[in-house]
């Protein structure tokens, strides 16, 4: 570090701004060489500040400043001060006109926020804080202000001009240039704005909103992605709907504009009218998207288009409160994806998805509380943690006040705050005050960092027919305060009679016992609670924080033939799966300790007959089955495990896998013969998707274990595939088969027939990067250096690098040391050219605490070696020096 240290910004120190800015005008002038920027503010001093200063402060980075103004008087030197981190107006009015101009450099901007150019367009990316890029202002989500935004450009290079709200004025200039005038009628913070300039064609649809007015929905891509525009404009309009149907929220613009770019550090901005969406987020059509892409795009559209209410409408008072508008949007978005598809495969996702990434997080060295207390970099915490868990803190809020006083609840909070930036404990107040119900307990969710254990005992006294439930709570916390208080956890319940069928739930005996639930949201509020249940007649098997009812961890206290019970009988579709995970996870778990300890190796039958159970049963639901043949992944063995050995789980999960391709060949071909579809036209449609994904899956199986049959399925299903799901599924199969000429050949094939489509060759290279096979570094090093890679782009970074180091865990950790140094000389790379990248992508060198001593060792020096670097942004800087132990 050249510097001092980054300063760090505490929650503590909120203070309401001491200026506002009411009206914002801004005129864009796009040039080859820069862009001019001049805006006009319409400055006052705000009443309800606490500071009262004379002075008015600017954030601005990297910024030129050609000429400012008060009231139409050019400043004078002395007047105001351009500083590092923005620009001093000295001694100004209560209320006043400033007008400034800065050049901007938008070409040579390769962190991607402000102003910038991917390929031959101009797009801007402003939040967190990237508006200050653009010009000065007061750069913070709490000062909304109503923008008219004017652009001019040359005609022929940016025919299209685009802006936030609707398009007021057009006209031609001199020199072949030519402008558009756009004006948002609604106030907003600057991190909502947008501009887009380019050479762009519009597909158009439609939209009618409940109340009959008409909304122009209109996609912005460049020419050769016209016919990959349908999916993201019927999840648009699906969305719209949904938010009526379900919210009572309608569309408030004339025109709702997507726009795709290929250089996006995320993925997808919810820009007040003009969304900006990572192409590899929007684009799609069947022969190049997976099944995947396409239910990622129909979440993501949802996402960005729901946020016009939940962070647009009502936004965030600081960036501490960002999961107010993260997690609630998250919630909303995964209600509408269970909505459309397979709401217990949705849930296995999301839960899947929190319990591998989202507790390593919460354990690891940037380990925060939904609303964190201090950052360094803002950037740094569009974490698992504020989304993630945040979605899962509203989704708890949801089912303690059911559907009803949730929408009350939802009204509440947008009536009383619509055009206010707002804290997470107004929203918890609005939930509160609509419903009745007390959440001041619940509230610690926000404050606490780290995930709660819930230990669980049971008894059943056959005599007094009583069953007796006790949960007991426990956080291994890091941040917050660190005192023992319990958290509010709503644990959903229900008893099991040996048949599967849920008992009656009685509490007190003067339930009417026909009319007794059958399930139940227990308030468990107490460090230790006891639960009774009574008129229990025969010992049941309790089914445990159904639907993962709280994002906690449950201490398994089930023994191997219960879980095989609850796999073929569990009535709640998620705990199904689960105790398959479960008892998958247990049975790989004990070969690996007996591989470490050189016993012999044994896959326990039982699994392989519940797995026949499962792949030869009528009955069971395919979406529900196609997630239950996926074994645990690696990566949450290690995030179940005290100390973990890769090479012993990799292993052990890997004679699982070819044990089952073994003993149930013939069910796995069949079910694979079962769910081809010859010659049917592509639909997207959950029960679709799944036959897809249970294929897929028996045929990953059968040619991961060298199966020959299966060589000759994969390699015709990859030659005659008519959609990318099942193409890319062959290869996938190949390459990580050791039929090494078939994977090349296939490989080469691949490339050949999409080296045009960015986002057909994202997926080849993850593909590459991720086979466990060795030698795989040294294939990744090639790659870096194939015209399909550019390490600006984030996206091939993501496919190459991340792919890599997040998802090859076999290869990463290899003790060598390669791997992590590796990852530590791209981050080094990166912090130069593209620091929140840089930052995402030092990840897994911090979670070294799973792994033994050597390893740790040498994670640590790759962090005391990218420490070490000269100008290191303050990205990099908060997530290493945090890791450095
Ligand atoms: N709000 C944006 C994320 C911005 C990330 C800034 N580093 C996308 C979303 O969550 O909808
Ligand atoms: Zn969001």
């Amino acid at each position: 570090m050249k510097e001092a240290q980054p300063r760090t910004i505490f929650l503590k120190d909120y203070q309401k701004p001491p200026f506002l800015i009411d009206e914002t005008v801004l005129h864009f002038d796009l040039n080859e060489q820069g862009a001019t920027v001049k805006s006009r503010l319409s400055v006052r001093r705000n009443p309800e500040a606490e500071l009262t200063t004379s002075d008015l402060t600017l954030d601005g980075v990297d910024l030129e400043l050609v000429s400012i103004a008060i009231d139409g008087v050019a400043l004078s030197e002395g007047q105001y001060a351009v500083t590092e981190e923005g620009l001093k107006v000295i001694g100004v009015a209560d209320t006043f006109l400033l007008e400034c101009e800065t050049l901007i450099k938008p070409q040579e901007i390769t962190c991607l926020e402000g102003l910038y150019k991917s390929s031959s367009m101009f797009c801007t990316q402003c939040e967190a804080e990237g508006f200050r890029r653009i010009t000065y202002y007061l750069d913070r989500p709490d000062v909304m202000s109503r923008f008219t935004t004017t652009i001019t450009a040359d005609k022929t290079l940016y025919p299209v001009l685009l802006s936030n709200g609707n398009e007021v004025e057009r006209g031609d200039l001199e020199s072949g240039r030519h402008f558009v005038r756009w004006e948002d009628p609604f106030r907003k913070p600057c991190y909502l704005f947008a501009l887009v300039a380019g050479d762009l064609l519009n597909i158009d649809d439609q939209y009618v909103t409940a109340s009959g007015r008409k909304v122009s929905l209109r996609m912005f891509v460049e020419p050769q992605n016209k016919d990959k525009c349908e999916h993201a404009l019927s999840s648009l309009k699906a969305s719209m709907k949904w938010d009526e149907d379900v919210y009572g929220r309608e569309y408030d613009l004339d025109i709702f504009m997507i726009v795709a770019v290929d250089d996006f550090n995320m993925g997808a901005m919810e820009n007040k009218g003009l969304n900006i969406f990572n192409s590899s987020c929007v684009l799609a059509k069947p022969d190049t998207a997976t099944d995947s892409t396409y239910q990622r795009i129909e979440a993501i559209v949802a996402h960005e288009y729901f946020h016009n209410w939940s962070g647009n409408r009502v936004t965030c008072r600081d960036w501490f409160q960002l999961s107010l508008k993260e997690g609630f949007t998250v919630f909303r978005d995964a209600e509408f994806s269970a909505d459309m598809n397979s709401r217990t495969v949705k849930r296995i996702e999301d839960v899947n998805l929190l319990r591998t990434a989202q507790f390593a997080e919460d354990s690891g060295p940037m380990s925060h509380p939904v609303r964190p207390s201090s950052f360094i970099e803002i950037s740094n915490f569009y974490t698992l943690t504020i989304y993630e868990k945040g979605a899962e803190v509203v989704g708890m809020i949801h089912r303690l006040l059911g559907e009803e006083l949730f929408r009350k609840g939802s009204d509440l909070y947008f009536e009383r705050h619509d055009g206010q930036a707002v804290t997470t404990d107004d929203f918890v107040q609005a939930m509160q005050d609509a419903s009745g119900k007390d959440l001041t307990q619940f509230k610690r969710w926000y404050d606490i960092a780290g995930t709660p254990v819930i230990d669980v005992d049971y008894q059943y006294d056959e005599q007094a027919q009583l069953f007796t439930l006790t949960l007991s709570q426990s956080c291994p916390s890091t941040e917050g305060d660190a005192d023992e208080k319990p958290f509010h956890i709503p644990f959903t319940f229900a008893l099991l009679d040996s048949n599967g069928c849920n008992i009656p739930l009685i509490q007190n005996d003067d339930a009417v016992f026909a009319n007794a639930p059958t399930e139940l949201v227990l308030d468990f509020v107490e460090t230790e609670q006891t639960f009774k249940f009574q008129h229990i007649e025969k010992e049941p098997v309790p089914s445990l924080l159904r639907g993962f009812s709280a994002p906690v961890k449950v201490k398994n206290t089930f023994s191997r033939d219960q879980l095989l019970f609850l796999m073929m009988n569990e009535t709640d579709g998620f705990n199904r799966w689960d105790a398959g995970q479960r008892l998958s996870a247990d049975i790989i778990q004990s070969i690996a300790e007996d591989y470490m300890h050189g016993r012999a190796l044994n896959v326990d039958a039982r699994l392989v007959n519940a797995y026949r159970g499962l792949l030869v049963s009528k009955s069971i639901d395919k979406a529900l089955l196609s997630k239950m043949l996926m074994l645990p992944t690696e990566s949450y063995l290690i995030e179940l495990a005290d100390e973990a050995n890769i090479e012993a789980i990799h292993h052990a999960r890997n004679l699982v896998r070819d044990t089952l391709a073994e003993k149930l060949k013939i069910e796995l071909l069949r079910c694979y013969q079962e769910n081809t579809d010859v010659g049917a036209a592509y639909s997207a449609d959950f029960n679709s998707i799944a036959r897809r994904s249970l294929k897929n899956s028996a045929l990953n199986i059968l040619l991961s274990a060298g199966d020959s049959d299966a060589l000759v399925l994969a390699e015709k299903q990859f030659v005659s595939a008519t959609n990318m799901t099942d193409e890319s599924a062959a290869l996938i199969a190949l390459v990580n088969s050791d039929f090494v000429s078939q994977r090349e050949s296939a490989l080469n094939t691949f490339y050949a027939k999409w080296k045009a489509d960015p986002q057909v060759v994202e997926q080849w290279l993850s593909i590459q990067c991720t086979s466990a096979k060795s030698g795989t570094l040294e294939a990744v090093k090639r790659l870096m250096t194939h015209e399909a890679f550019d390490i600006k782009n984030p996206n091939k970074v993501r496919s190459v690098i991340g792919a890599f180091c997040n998802h090859n865990l076999i290869n990463f950790h290899n003790l060598s040391g390669e791997g992590y140094q590796f990852l530590a000389d791209n981050v080094i790379k990166l912090n130069k050219l593209n620091p929140q990248i840089a930052s995402r992508l030092v990840t897994p060198l911090t979670r070294g605490k799973k792994f033994n001593q050597e390893r740790q060792a040498l994670m640590q020096a790759q962090l005391h070696r990218i420490l070490s670097e000269e100008n290191l942004s303050k990205d990099v800087y908060e997530v290493v020096s945090k890791s450095i132990k």
